[in-house]
């Protein structure tokens, strides 16, 4: 009998052809937990912990087995008693617990560092509903909770429990793990989730994501990222990230302790990567605990220097945080007095060096300069972020640090981005150029089929197939129809201004136009969005809201929309993730060059066969340096000229605004279609905004976006060699795998003992 036969009959008592799907999720579940509880423990000396807010894992069921060598077992036999996978992976939730890019980044890592055998867990906390479910209605972004908990799920319960100390209150918290497989190998890590027993969600106003903010002890773990546009919000932030951090530093000292650490030695037994400044709360943290256990303040201070490293995941302020001191002694007094001391030091070591300080002129503590002046590495994540990084934003730091700067360009693990989403092109790559790369990464190989006419029109088919899911997974999940010969052109990512989804959207109105007129393109064009906007960020809700009602438009013209449809997919996540990009013709990554600090889904697209547009930003251009510019669609102003812009104050939306070919584009938000359909109050502001104001610019590059775009899909009308190119780009992905990342930043930063080495770049 087999294994999970066995499972099922324990389970059930019935065979497997007989069980539900929700039966053999739960079976499966158990089979999983059990292979790992049977995998031995890392006992290596030195840990890695990886403090992040979020970890935006995906669904798990499909990665776990694949990770475990038994995917095609368990698959095979599914299938054999007339079940699937995918149908079974339905009654999996996805956990609510990221928001985008950084989360995501930090899901890969979790499966490298595993995958390469680092002994190395990820710190972070159990959001109970998540940062929130989108739903549209009247064509807005509606935000509901997002209860992705079941009683049966990923989250093991740890007996560990901390207390956690407030100026009003002490918690003692409790701990979930998650177990962390790596691709091939036999030692597990984890992912410690802390959470708060009082947190039950039964407070929240129904169907809103309204809750008092005031009330911690119910509400400190309900949401990630909860709205902080007011006093209670700003301090329920620092009390979530508080919680998270000091549950994090004492489940270091405990582990080090029981290795053998006396404390002094504390660096030889961990390593702390801060993910953005949202942990950086651990530094004065961890000197609190280690003065409690009767170190002195300086020598604590050089400990948790030599064991923190900080990475920079963006430049924008508004991720950059910096506490009011007034808040901090308000939640946290014992931590907002070491801050001070903490800047005193650095004030005595650098006087009158205003730009370095961590408590500003207005009383603020500046998370990442603390975080700077009180580790030992800081990296941004991809070459030209770490560049901004040290030339401009962090300048002052880099001429007192010049080492510390470093730079590790992002990467996006290849188990869940082709093996687990792609599996028909992951299999024709097997064929062509042997499995080797499953655990390598090295897909060079397949430049040597580039002129070869059966693997491009086999590379080819592979796509349209992608696409015949596609469509099937949104007509489940969305209710929306798509033409599976259309051109797929997709833009999925948060919502913000600097991202320029407005400016695609003033591209699709040049296409309406354009087709009224007569023009229809050879091949129909679907353009899909997926992404969420912050919920207080009202532009961005704007931008929802203009792009929904415009492809209401567009579906009610029978001219242009057997040409041209536009989806706005609800509720984007991994899930839908993982059946958009194996679809993709086209990758837009369309950022105010500047501001995007890499990017990850530029790497998903490209190793899934999309040709990228882009800007010269992130790591657009490291992309662009791999495949060639006869590979890739680029245009825009460059970064240089943007940062002198905003530093130059040079940029007047209005010069662009009055110019014949944009400014019938942006008047169209105000046609009497859209206000007749939208919403008056919504599409008024956005115009405005767009026309006088523009922060990030999108008019500056649209008329040379308008003209690639046009450019690009007239040149997909020669099916061979578009499909070659994206052969090409698939070829060059290897280097975007995050174990060559997370080999990297061992290699650098970490310095712990790696069992695998496969890595080929
Ligand atoms: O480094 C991972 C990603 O992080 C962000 O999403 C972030 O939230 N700071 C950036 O915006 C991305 O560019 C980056 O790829």
């Amino acid at each position: 009998m087999s294994r999970l036969e066995n499972y099922v009959l324990k389970a059930y008592n019935k065979p497997i052809r007989e069980c539900s799907d929700a039966e053999l999720y739960r079976v499966l579940l158990d089979l999983v937990k059990d292979l790992g509880d049977g995998l031995p423990k890392h006992t290596t000396k030195k840990k890695l912990y990886y403090f992040s807010a979020e970890f935006l894992i995906g669904k798990l069921l499909s990665n776990n087995l694949l990770n475990l060598g038994i995917y095609d077992e368990v698959n095979n036999e599914l299938i054999a008693n007339g079940k699937s996978l995918l149908d079974i992976e339905e009654a999996e939730n996805e956990p609510s617990l990221g928001n985008g890019g950084l989360g995501r980044l930090a899901a890969c890592f979790m499966d490298s560092i595993t995958t390469l055998g680092i002994n190395g867990d990820g710190i972070g906390l159990n959001y109970h509903f998540g940062l929130f479910q989108q739903v549209f209605k009247h064509n807005n972004q509606l935000a509901v909770p997002d209860p992705w908990i079941t009683e049966e799920s990923w989250l093991n319960r740890n007996e560990r429990r901390y207390q956690v100390k407030f100026k009003d209150y002490t918690f003692t918290s409790t701990l979930y793990d998650i177990d962390v497989f790596g691709y091939h190998h036999d030692k597990r890590n984890r992912l410690r989730l802390f959470d708060l027993e009082s947190v039950t969600g039964d407070i929240i106003e129904e169907g809103t994501i309204h809750f008092d903010k005031s009330n911690i002890e119910e509400n400190l773990t309900l949401f990630l990222y909860p709205d902080d546009s007011d006093h209670a919000g700003n301090l329920l932030r620092i009390y979530q990230q508080y919680f998270m951090v000091s549950n994090g530093a004492q489940l270091i000292i405990d582990e080090a302790l029981d290795r053998g650490s006396n404390l002094r030695d504390l660096a030889d037994y961990a390593v702390i990567q801060i993910n953005d400044t949202h942990p950086a709360l651990v530094i004065p943290e961890m000197v609190r605990l280690l003065t409690e256990r009767g170190l002195s303040f300086d020598e604590s201070v050089e400990i948790v220097r030599n064991m923190t490293a900080f990475t920079n995941h963006t430049i924008l302020s508004e991720a950059l945080e910096k506490w009011p001191m007034s808040d901090l002694d308000e939640v946290i007094p014992e931590i907002a007095k070491i801050i001070r001391r903490l800047d005193e030091k650095m004030k005595a070591e650098f006087p009158g060096n205003h730009a370095v300080a961590i408590i500003d002129g207005h009383g603020r503590a500046h998370m990442a300069h603390m975080a700077i002046h009180y580790g030992f590495s800081i990296n941004g994540v991809a070459r030209l972020h770490s560049d901004i990084l040290k030339d401009t934003e962090l300048r002052h730091f880099y001429d007192i640090y010049p080492d510390k700067f470093n730079n590790k360009t992002n990467g996006i693990t290849f188990r869940r981005w082709i093996m687990d989403a792609n599996p028909e092109l992951a299999d024709t790559l097997d064929s062509l150029i042997s499995p080797e790369w499953r655990d390598t990464a090295d897909l060079k190989p397949l430049l040597e089929y580039k002129d070869d006419k059966a693997v491009i029109t086999k590379l080819r088919a592979v796509k349209f197939n992608n696409k015949l899911r596609l469509k099937k997974h949104l007509k489940t999940s969305q209710g929306v129809d798509i033409n599976e010969h259309s051109i797929i052109d997709i833009q999925i990512k948060r919502i913000h201004e600097y991202k320029r989804q407005q400016m695609l959207a003033l591209y699709i109105i040049h296409k309406y136009f354009d087709i009224k007129n007569g023009n229809v393109p050879k091949t129909p064009i679907t353009i899909l969005f997926g992404g969420k906007a912050a919920n207080a960020y009202t532009i961005a809700r704007d931008i929802i809201h203009m792009i929904l009602t415009l492809s209401q438009i567009i579906d009610n013209d029978p001219e242009v929309s057997p040409h041209l449809k536009v989806v706005f997919v609800e509720n984007y996540n991994v899930t839908h993730a993982q059946y958009l990009i194996p679809a993709a013709d086209i990758s837009e990554q369309i950022s105010l060059a500047s501001k995007e600090a890499s990017g990850t889904g530029n790497m998903k697209f490209m190793l899934n066969g999309a040709l990228t547009l882009c800007t010269m930003d992130g790591a657009n251009v490291e992309i662009a340096e791999r495949v060639g510019q006869e590979n890739i669609y680029t245009f825009g102003r460059d970064s240089q000229d943007i940062v002198n812009l905003y530093a130059t104050n040079g940029y007047n939306a209005p010069d662009y605004y009055y110019r014949d070919r944009i400014k019938p584009l942006v008047d169209f938000i105000l046609s009497p279609g859209m206000l007749y359909l939208g919403d008056e109050e919504r599409l008024r502001r956005l115009h405005h905004d767009i026309s006088t104001k523009d922060y990030f610019m999108a008019l500056i590059d649209l008329e040379e976006f308008i003209d690639v775009k046009e450019k690009m899909y007239a040149d997909y009308e020669d099916h061979d060699n578009w499909s070659r190119r994206t052969l090409i780009n698939i070829a060059n992905a290897g280097y975007f795998s995050s174990d060559r990342t997370i080999n990297d930043y061992n290699r650098d930063i970490w310095h712990l003992e790696q069992e695998h080495q496969d890595i080929k770049e």
